[in-house]
């Protein structure tokens, strides 16, 4: 009689632990799909209304250094400085810290001017990849700043 006691509670214990964790799971998978859901929606808002930021370089580096931006948006390097500019991605010298990359890309990614930007010029980069992304003047890689995709 007693173990039959101590076997039903166990057998309901079995069917609660696993009933939760069906619970739990089938959860999380809505989970996932409603947050894949906002990120088609606002990969469409993005590409339509991207916005350009511009950072101005001077001579005494970056401005604003940190700029905060959406997926999608466009960042404009505008040279005021009197003398070259190649932005680049961190880290110098080997610009890999950025995840995007093609065959096209001079060295370690895609975010990088590879030309020299001369005074009076700019250069623009669309920013796909979500992050926190630091960067520099490759021809002054003292001069850094920051740039966060959300
Ligand atoms: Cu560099």
């Amino acid at each position: 009689m007693h173990h039959k006691v101590i076997l039903g509670l166990v057998l309901m214990l079995v069917l609660i632990i696993s009933g939760l964790f069906f619970f739990n799971s089938n959860n999380a998978t809505t989970d996932k799909q409603q947050e894949d859901v906002k990120t088609i929606i606002a990969e469409d808002i993005n590409v339509e209304n991207a916005i350009i930021h511009t950072i101005k370089y001077t001579s005494d580096g970056f401005s604003p250094k940190v700029v905060e931006i959406q997926k999608g948006d466009i960042v404009k390097f505008t040279n005021d400085s009197g003398s070259g500019m190649r932005v680049a991605s961190a880290i110098h010298p080997i610009h890999s810290q950025y995840p995007q990359k093609s065959d096209n890309d001079c060295l370690g990614s895609s975010f990088d001017s590879c030309d020299v930007t001369q005074s009076g010029e700019s250069w623009s980069f669309t920013f796909n990849e979500i992050g926190e992304w630091g960067y520099h003047n490759h021809v002054r890689a003292t001069k850094r700043g920051t740039v966060i995709v959300n």
